[in-house]
C-alpha cells in the first residue's frame, strides 16, 4: 500500500523535477494529481513513463490525499496550502512563505529530520532556500565534530533559481550578442546576465544586505543550529543549473583539513572530489542532474585559529528544491504516515 500524493505546480522546473523525482526513487505512489494553474491546464507532465494531464488547483479536493508537494510560490501556497492541510493532506512547501514559522518545521533530512515530529501542529513542513539546503549539508556533519562558531559564504547562483524566463533571458541575451539589431535588454535581471554577473538576488533589506542573504543566515540558524553566525554574500552568475558556494567556516575547536574530508567523505548525502590537481574539483555544469552535494577544495585557512575554506556545489533544482521536498516526503512516510 502507498500513498496518494499530489504535485502542485507540476508544469514549473520544480514540479517537474518533483515528478522525476519521485519517480525515480520509486517513492511508495498509489495515485498521483498533477496540479495546475488554469493558465498552464491542458500542459502535459510526464511522471516515470506515464503521462499525467494536469488539474485545476482551484477546483482540486485535497481530502483523501495523504500528502501535497507545493512548488507554486509564496502567493499561491497563501491560498492553497491551508486548504490542502485542513482538508488533511501534509503540505510539502517549497516556497519561502512558512518557513520562518514557529509552528512549521524547516528541515533537511540529511541534518534534522527529527524536527518532522512538529508537521501536526499545521500539517505543513517547509522545504528551504536551494543556497541554504546544500550549505548545511556540508555544514552539519562538521558541526558535530568541531561546532561552527562562525561562516562566511559567498554564492554563484545559477540563473535557474529565478525561473523559466530566467533562464530564457540568459539563453536569449546570450545569442542576442553575437547578432547585431537582436540584443536583449535585462528584464527578470536587473542588469545584463550574459558574461557578466550580479552581485543581488531577491529584495534589498534595510540593512544593505538581500533577502537572498537573510535567508541563508534565517535558515542555517533554524535547520542546523541557532548559535552559529552566519554571513553571506548572494551573487548571480550565468550558469542556467548548479549553485556554487565559497564557503569559509570558523570552529570552536581544531579541525584538521584531512579529518574534514574524511569526515565529509562519510556524511550522508556528499560527493567529496578533492584532489589538488588541475580538474580535481566539482563545477556547476557537472552536477547538473545528481542528487549529491559535491564538496572540492577543502584546506586549512591560516588566518584564523580554527578555520576551513571549502567549495560546495549541487544542483539547484534537485537538492535545493525537488529532490529535499520528496526526501521530506520519504521521512513523513517512514516516520509518522506508515503506509509505504
Ligand atoms: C534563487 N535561491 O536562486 C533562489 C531561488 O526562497 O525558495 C529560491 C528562492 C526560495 O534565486
Amino acid at each position: 500500500m502507498g500513498y496518494r500524493v499530489v504535485v502542485a505546480g507540476a508544469t514549473g522546473n520544480v514540479g517537474r523535477e518533483m515528478l522525476n523525482i519521485l519517480a525515480e526513487r520509486q517513492f511508495p505512489v498509489d495515485e498521483i494529481a498533477a496540479l495546475a494553474s488554469r493558465k498552464s491546464l491542458g500542459t502535459e507532465v510526464s511522471f516515470g513513463d506515464k503521462t499525467l494531464n494536469t488539474q485545476d488547483i482551484d477546483q482540486f479536493d485535497f481530502a483523501g490525499w495523504d500528502m501535497a508537494l507545493f512548488a507554486i510560490g509564496s502567493e499561491a501556497t497563501k491560498k492553497y496550502a491551508p486548504v490542502a492541510a485542513a482538508a488533511g493532506c501534509v503540505v510539502i512547501d517549497n516556497s519561502s512563505l512558512y518557513r520562518y514559522d514557529p509552528d512549521v518545521p524547516l528541515i533537511v533530512p540529511e541534518v534534522n529530520a527529527d524536527a518532522i515530529e512538529g508537521y501536526s501542529k499545521k500539517n505543513i513542513i517547509a522545504n528551504p532556500n536551494c543556497s541554504t539546503a546544500q550549505m548545511v549539508v556540508a555544514l552539519k556533519p562538521l558541526h558535530d565534530r568541531a561546532r561552527i562558531k562562525r561562516v562566511v559564504v559567498s554564492t554563484y547562483q545559477s540563473v535557474s533559481g529565478a525561473g523559466k524566463e530566467a533562464i530564457d533571458e540568459l539563453w536569449d541575451q546570450t545569442k542576442g550578442m553575437y547578432v547585431p539589431g537582436q540584443e536583449v535588454a535585462p528584464k527578470k535581471f536587473t542588469k545584463q546576465i550574459a558574461f557578466n554577473v550580479i552581485p543581488h538576488i531577491d529584495v534589498f533589506m534595510e540593512d544593505g544586505s538581500t533577502k537572498e542573504e537573510w535567508k541563508m543566515v534565517a535558515e542555517t540558524k533554524k535547520i542546523l543550529d541557532p548559535s552559529i553566525r552566519v554571513t553571506a554574500t548572494c551573487v548571480r552568475v550565468p550558469v542556467f543549473v548548479g549553485h556554487s558556494e565559497a564557503i569559509n567556516i570558523e570552529f570552536e575547536d581544531h579541525l584538521d583539513e584531512d579529518e574534514a574530508r574524511d569526515i565529509l567523505r562519510e556524511a550522508p548525502g556528499i560527493l567529496v572530489v578533492d584532489k589538488r590537481e588541475d580538474g580535481g574539483y566539482v563545477t556547476p555544469v557537472e552536477c547538473v542532474g545528481d542528487y549529491a552535494t559535491f564538496i572540492s577544495r577543502i584546506r586549512q585557512d591560516s588566518t584564523i585559529d580554527n578555520g576551513l575554506n571549502l567549495w560546495c556545489v549541487s544542483d539547484n533544482l534537485r537538492k535545493g528544491a525537488a529532490l529535499n521536498a520528496v526526501q521530506i516526503a520519504e521521512v513523513l512516510g517512514n516516520r509518522v504516515l506508515k503506509k509505504g
